[in-house]
């Protein structure tokens, strides 16, 4: 096939504004500031092993975790890419302790857009070359334009994402996203820098037999999960399921939506919120898998109607194929 014959990345943010429900060209600005943003970072991505930028930055994020040299670099490049483009108001990072307002540098545009970001997923995969991953959340701020922005603009239920999506730096470079009429997912082209419409209405299979999830922490889990996993392992039907956890959340997603699956990171003993924080990671993914036919829980409620109360927020995640993620709730209202 010639090149000719393939979409990129560009062409469709243009085709697809007039679908998009506000379409003033102002979210086609901010997807390609994305757009940008995730070249640099896949270029740092790939060339960390030889750049010796590998490492601890000696700082930590909010979290108290210990933040890589990457997570730094990756941090600073949405925000800069996301902050020239006249369209966002505001951003909220997993790296940072509190948002960042920007300024509108003229009347004729005032900023409209929230972004809450997770620059780099999975970032303790970075040193042993494993795949990691960008996340986003955008909505309209709710409060006036032209006013400083507020927290709340940031603590929006998840139903209420414009758009969302992931960047997958793997063994090819993905971007996959969603401005909820659906999700398409594009590769790039290293050699050029393009990104390339290559998985056109991306849709999770309706049942899977892949389960992602921590098992060493199996001791900690509650009831339901663990009596869901015993489920998994069971020889009946078309089970046992097989066992997939890469720990990154981007790349298991993926995997998971391509070929059926289901990914759980619960509460645990010691973590009764979990560890994935609903406003950075959850809700964006949780939106996606809606659009791609999937679902996405926190073991009883619909992710995407929790109200949020704090910038980073944690809880627990059940995500993907629509059967799986049924059954693995019923397990957890079974174990109440
Ligand atoms: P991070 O934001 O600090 O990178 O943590 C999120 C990651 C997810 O990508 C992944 O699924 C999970 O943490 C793995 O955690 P664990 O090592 O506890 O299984
Ligand atoms: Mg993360």
């Amino acid at each position: 096939m010639s090149e000719q014959t393939f979409q990129t990345l560009g062409e469709f943010i243009i085709d697809k504004q007039d679908d998009f429900k506000y379409s003033t060209g102002e979210l086609s600005r901010l997807l390609s500031a994305i757009r940008l943003a995730s070249k640099v970072v896949n270029r740092e991505v790939n060339k960390a092993g030889i750049a010796e930028i590998i490492g601890h930055a000696g700082n930590q994020n909010v979290q108290g975790e210990d933040q890589q040299k990457l997570d730094v670099l990756a941090n600073n490049l949405f925000i800069e890419a996301l902050s020239q483009r006249e369209v966002v108001c505001g951003i909220a990072s997993e790296e940072s302790d509190d948002f960042i307002e920007i300024k509108a540098t003229s009347n004729a545009h005032l900023n409209k857009y929230v972004v809450l970001i997770d620059p780099l997923d999975g970032s303790s995969n970075i040193d042993v070359n494993v795949s990691v991953g960008t996340i986003f959340s955008i909505y309209r701020r709710v409060t006036e334009p032209g006013t400083p922005v507020q927290l709340k603009d940031f603590l929006q239920k998840g139903v209420k994402q414009v758009a969302a999506g992931y960047v997958v730096y793997g063994s090819s470079t993905m971007i996959v996203y969603t401005t909820g009429n659906g999700v398409n997912g594009f590769t790039l082209d290293p050699s050029i820098g393009t990104y390339y419409l290559s998985h056109p209405n991306m849709k999770f299979p309706t049942t899977g037999k892949i389960y992602s999830i921590n098992e060493g922490n199996y001791i900690k889990f509650p009831q339901g999960v663990k009596d869901y996993i015993k489920y998994c392992q069971l020889e009946e039907g078309d089970r046992p399921y097989t066992s997939r956890y890469i720990g990154s959340l981007v790349s298991d997603f993926h995997r998971n939506m391509i070929k059926g699956g289901i990914y759980i990171y619960p509460s645990t003993s010691q973590s009764p919120k979990g560890k994935l924080r609903l406003l950075y990671e959850c809700n964006p993914m949780a939106l996606l898998a809606e659009q791609a036919g999937g679902k996405a829980s926190d073991g009883y409620r619909r992710i995407l109607e929790i109200e949020p109360t704090e910038l980073h927020q944690r809880v627990p995640f059940f995500c993907g194929s629509a059967a799986m993620v049924t059954k693995a709730e019923e397990f957890m209202a079974k174990a109440l």
